[in-house]
């Protein structure tokens, strides 16, 4: 019955025979010996071309219709700035919703590396992202460089637009992830260059698993420096560290409400002694107002909250089962499972527009996990990246053109890597961490 088994990545006790940890899905590295030979380079392998076999010819044509519109409205630009016909300059239309939904190809056109082949593109965002457009991150870093540890470059272009779009601070986003580098696990805040690294928690006990909130001022995470682990809650600069949950129960895997005003975490406190029964849980910023979400099931874990209100989990039915991918409204109510499959699908998170899940699984290949993608009501499925090794704790950019992610290496530390949306121009970012979140401009 007690536990023998402890999980190299968060501390988490698991059965013996345990095959990934209960806590933070992670495979054991003991199985990783019981895979084929990993290779010596640590390049990460690119996985078969996921596009359509029209992919081409639609960039082709992506590109020729954009370079026309771009020649029509600057044009247009000039003759209506000529004339002070009209003091404000039609921009090119980004793509619209109507657009995608009736495109079911969607990450062919919303992510940016298609066109990405001048180094001066502005990029076009997928259409209903937040109002962060033009960081361009990685974009002038076309040239993959995984064995430099120098992270993504932001981008020194000029605009082509002719629209005098409003002035946009890009930065300061950063990166905020785990990391045993000091011996234990703490909370590290670095910037997109790789540079000025960061420590914001210190203390022997593990803290896991941060998420910066939506205004970018503070970090929820999950610690186990008062004896059992339970979800802190600090500001941006590792200032005014609180605990928000009180209960001898494992709280664990926090993610914010997209108001900010809430946390969605799992607890195992209906029953400490079932390590298997877990269940979602909202409260306040305060740890006030707690309330269960979903039925009882034996095990519902990693929640990501949508801007459409929707949650995501992972949920096993017997424990042991493979776990699936499940939605559910803030309620519990309207729950569906999205992912159907014979093999492990976990750590949903939904993408800042709320249409799509990242998600690992081991769909294609139970002995190496890798990344993917899928719509919001789990149609379009697609491995977006997988490398020999196991990727782990993937998560969105701010803006939702980046994905970063944690990789194994063979010492048994985790490096992170970036790469756009659709698994394009993975590169390592840094050595010694995981669970990265990306921390947006902070706000009022
Ligand atoms: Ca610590
Ligand atoms: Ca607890
Ligand atoms: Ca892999």
């Amino acid at each position: 019955m007690t536990p023998q088994k402890f999980c190299p990545y968060c501390g988490e006790e698991n059965e013996q025979e345990a095959k990934y940890c209960r806590d933070c899905g992670r495979i054991f590295p003991d199985l990783e010996s019981q895979r084929p030979s990993t290779e010596s380079d640590p390049t990460p392998i690119k996985p078969p071309q996921p596009l359509g076999s029209n992919s081409n010819r639609n960039t082709y044509i992506g590109i020729a219709v954009v370079i026309f519109l771009l020649a029509v409205v600057s044009g247009a630009w000039l003759l209506t700035s000529s004339s002070d016909a009209d003091p404000e300059p039609t921009a090119v239309a980004p793509a619209t919703s109507d657009d995608h939904e009736n495109n079911e190809n969607i990450k062919d056109t919303a992510t940016p590396n298609q066109f990405a082949t001048s180094e001066n593109f502005v990029v076009e965002q997928p259409s209903a992202l937040p109002p962060t457009p033009t960081i361009a991150i990685g974009v002038s870093s076309i040239t993959p460089t995984p064995t430099s540890a120098i992270g993504p470059t932001k981008s020194p272009t000029a605009t082509m637009s002719p629209t005098p779009s409003p002035t946009l601070t890009p930065g300061p986003e950063e990166l905020v992830f785990q990391s045993n580098r000091d011996g234990d696990y703490e909370i590290f805040i670095v910037d997109l260059d790789g540079q000025d690294l960061r420590q914001l928690t210190n203390n022997s006990a593990p803290d896991n698993f941060p998420r910066v909130s939506p205004n970018g001022r503070q970090i929820v995470f999950q610690s186990e420096r008062d004896g059992n682990i339970e979800i802190y809650i600090m500001d941006r600069d590792g200032n005014n560290q609180r605990r928000l949950t009180t209960e001898p129960a494992k709280d664990r895997l926090p993610a914010w409400s997209p108001d900010g005003t809430q946390i969605v975490f799992s607890s195992n406190r209906e029953d400490p002694s079932r390590s298997n029964v877990f269940d979602i849980y909202i409260m306040d910023l305060d740890g006030n107002n707690l309330r269960k979400i979903g039925e009882n099931t034996p095990y519902e874990s990693h929640p990501s909250w949508s801007v459409n209100d929707l949650l995501v989990f992972n949920v096993t039915d017997s424990g042991t089962d493979y776990w699936q991918i499940y939605s559910a409204n803030i309620d519990g109510s309207d729950r569906r499972r999205l992912t159907r499959s014979q093999d492990d699908e976990w750590s949903p998170e939904w993408s800042p527009d709320g249409r799509y899940i990242l998600f690992h699984s081991e769909r294609d290949n139970a002995a190496n996990p890798g990344i993917y993608t899928m719509n919001a009501d789990g149609s379009d499925a697609r491995m977006i990246y997988n490398s020999s090794r196991e990727e782990w704790g993937a998560s969105w950019s701010t803006d939702g053109s980046q994905i970063v992610f944690a990789v194994d290496q063979p010492d048994g530390t985790a490096d992170l890597f970036i790469m756009d949306a659709n698994g394009n121009n993975a590169r390592r970012f840094l050595e010694r961490g995981g669970y990265p979140s990306w921390a947006p401009a902070p706000q009022q």
